[in-house]
């Protein structure tokens, strides 16, 4: 049996939830945010107090680039990993870049934007309790400072930086392949394509407005049933709120970070 505890707008729930669907995959879920990721049930499962957490079978496995290994190694069909080495290599890298540097900067540019104000409505007293709580330090300070500055944050501009390199390695992928790692869907596609998603529903899109192959290959991603019904049919009302109610344009100054 399989169980994910997830988020719906959690970008690393996204990934994994798009794995089950690409595989014909059904979980038991359990939504948890805020305080539940520290009951002592949750932590159990998973140290670091976050999502996603899956269950197969009564045992955990976190880390969301390391599930979507699990998922293709236990439920091979159809497969998720490219045959050939060197696509296999390309796979594990873009969980890589995602994993090291893209995730926690996509923490960074949505709450200097779209979730911002779940934090800048608190007391000072209680933000502080919640970054305290929090297993990474470095992500609380992140927080902190985005809350603090919106986009005038030094943590936006290496969050756009590091935005960039992924869309470059994206249009890199696309001068050889329909997908990125080879002319099938593969995990590098499922691990990247939340991140792209979320600079979209940001109002980013025009980031890729010079890269031909990474509109393409977002066309083509948006295409998929597995992302429409993992990410778009999964979002209710209050999901979308924060992204509807962003009330400013983020563009001119991301644009002057990149030109
Ligand atoms: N490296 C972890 C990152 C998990 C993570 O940061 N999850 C976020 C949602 S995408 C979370 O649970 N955040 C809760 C919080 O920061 O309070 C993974 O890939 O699973």
């Amino acid at each position: 049996m399989l169980e994910l505890y997830h988020g719906i707008n959690s970008v690393c729930a996204q990934k994994v939830r798009i794995a089950l669907v690409a595989k014909g995959l059904q979980a038991k879920e359990h939504i948890v945010s805020g305080d539940q990721l520290f009951t002592p049930g949750y932590l159990k499962l998973n140290p670091n107090a976050v999502v996603p957490t899956l269950v197969h079978d009564g045992v955990p496995v976190i880390e969301s680039s390391v599930i979507l290994y699990y998922l293709d190694e236990v439920f091979p069909t159809p497969p998720l990993m490219p045959v050939d080495s060197h696509l296999r290599a390309r796979v594990r890298l873009f969980n890589k870049l995602i994993d090291e540097y893209v995730h926690n900067y996509c923490t960074v540019i949505s709450f200097a934007t779209v979730f911002r104000p779940t934090l800048a409505d608190k007391s000072e007293a209680e933000r502080e309790a919640y970054f305290a709580k929090a297993p990474s330090k470095k992500r609380s300070e992140y927080k902190r400072d985005v809350v603090k500055l919106g986009m005038d944050s030094k943590y936006v501009v290496e969050s756009i930086e590091f935005h960039e390199k992924l869309l470059d390695w994206i249009e890199e992928s696309m001068q050889r392949w329909q997908y990125l790692a080879g002319d099938s869907l593969s995990l590098a596609d499922i691990a990247c394509i939340p991140y792209v998603i979320r600079l979209d529903l940001i109002d980013l899109s025009r980031m890729w407005e010079n890269r031909p192959g990474v509109a393409a290959w977002y066309r083509r991603m948006r295409a998929q049933d597995c992302v429409e019904q993992a990410v778009f049919q999964r979002m209710g009302e209050a999901d979308w709120a924060p992204f509807k109610k962003l009330g400013f344009d983020p563009w001119p100054q991301v644009s002057r970070i990149i030109n």
